[in-house]
């Protein structure tokens, strides 16, 4: 007995118990569940063990195609996927980032989610579909979370060494009496001095 059927010792021979989905002598022989299916007019009948499935035609939805496929309007705004439920269908919308809402059509606050999106203390401005970051000064990126090298551009003359600050440097400067290092700002201070 093929196909998880039970055989049962009969005088002179055998007899097969098949499980659901199967006939025949020995139960290799897969019902044709297509024939009494109920799928819809237009849809395409797949035979399976003990069922059957339904491929719909465009338009139409759920386990028989007996549905209209809800998806068909574009409900779904923004880009967002759209698909159908198989019971009742009923469109699902999926949205893409920054929408929400059973259309998508609702823009998400990203700033009013709790955590600021923005590093170092930027300012998150909410946008449609979006949200960008308002930087302090001294740092950059679509979150602030770039510290602005201002040594980059070489500020410091004479060889003296740029230390990158927030907003800012300072040059290190050898002093060529003392071989001591000087902050641009003692530098300064001395030269006020005179
Ligand atoms: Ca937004
Ligand atoms: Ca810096």
């Amino acid at each position: 007995c093929q196909n998880g059927g039970t055989c049962t010792n009969h005088n002179g021979g055998y007899a097969c118990v098949c499980v659901n989905g199967w006939s025949g002598d020995d139960c290799s022989k897969n019902i044709d569940d297509c024939f009494t299916a109920s799928c819809a007019n237009g849809s395409t009948c797949i035979d399976r063990v003990a069922s059957f499935s339904c491929i719909c035609p465009e338009g139409k939805a759920g386990l028989l195609c007996h549905l209209d496929d809800a998806c068909v309007s574009n409900p779904c705004q923004k880009g967002a996927l759209c698909d159908t439920n198989p019971v009742n269908g009923h469109y699902i919308c999926t949205c893409p980032q920054g929408h929400k809402g059973a259309d998508c059509t609702e823009d998400v606050d990203e700033c009013a989610m709790g955590n600021n999106p923005c590093e170092h203390a930027g300012k998150c401005v909410n946008t449609e579909g979006s949200f960008h970051c308002e930087c302090l000064k001294g740092y950059t990126g679509p979150r602030c979370e770039m510290d602005i090298n201002e040594c980059h551009s070489n500020p410091c003359q004479n060889d003296a060494t740029c230390l990158d600050k927030i907003g800012g440097f300072t040059c290190l400067c050898i002093r060529r009496n003392t071989g001591k290092i000087a902050s641009s700002t003692e530098v300064k201070h001395k030269i006020a001095m005179g």
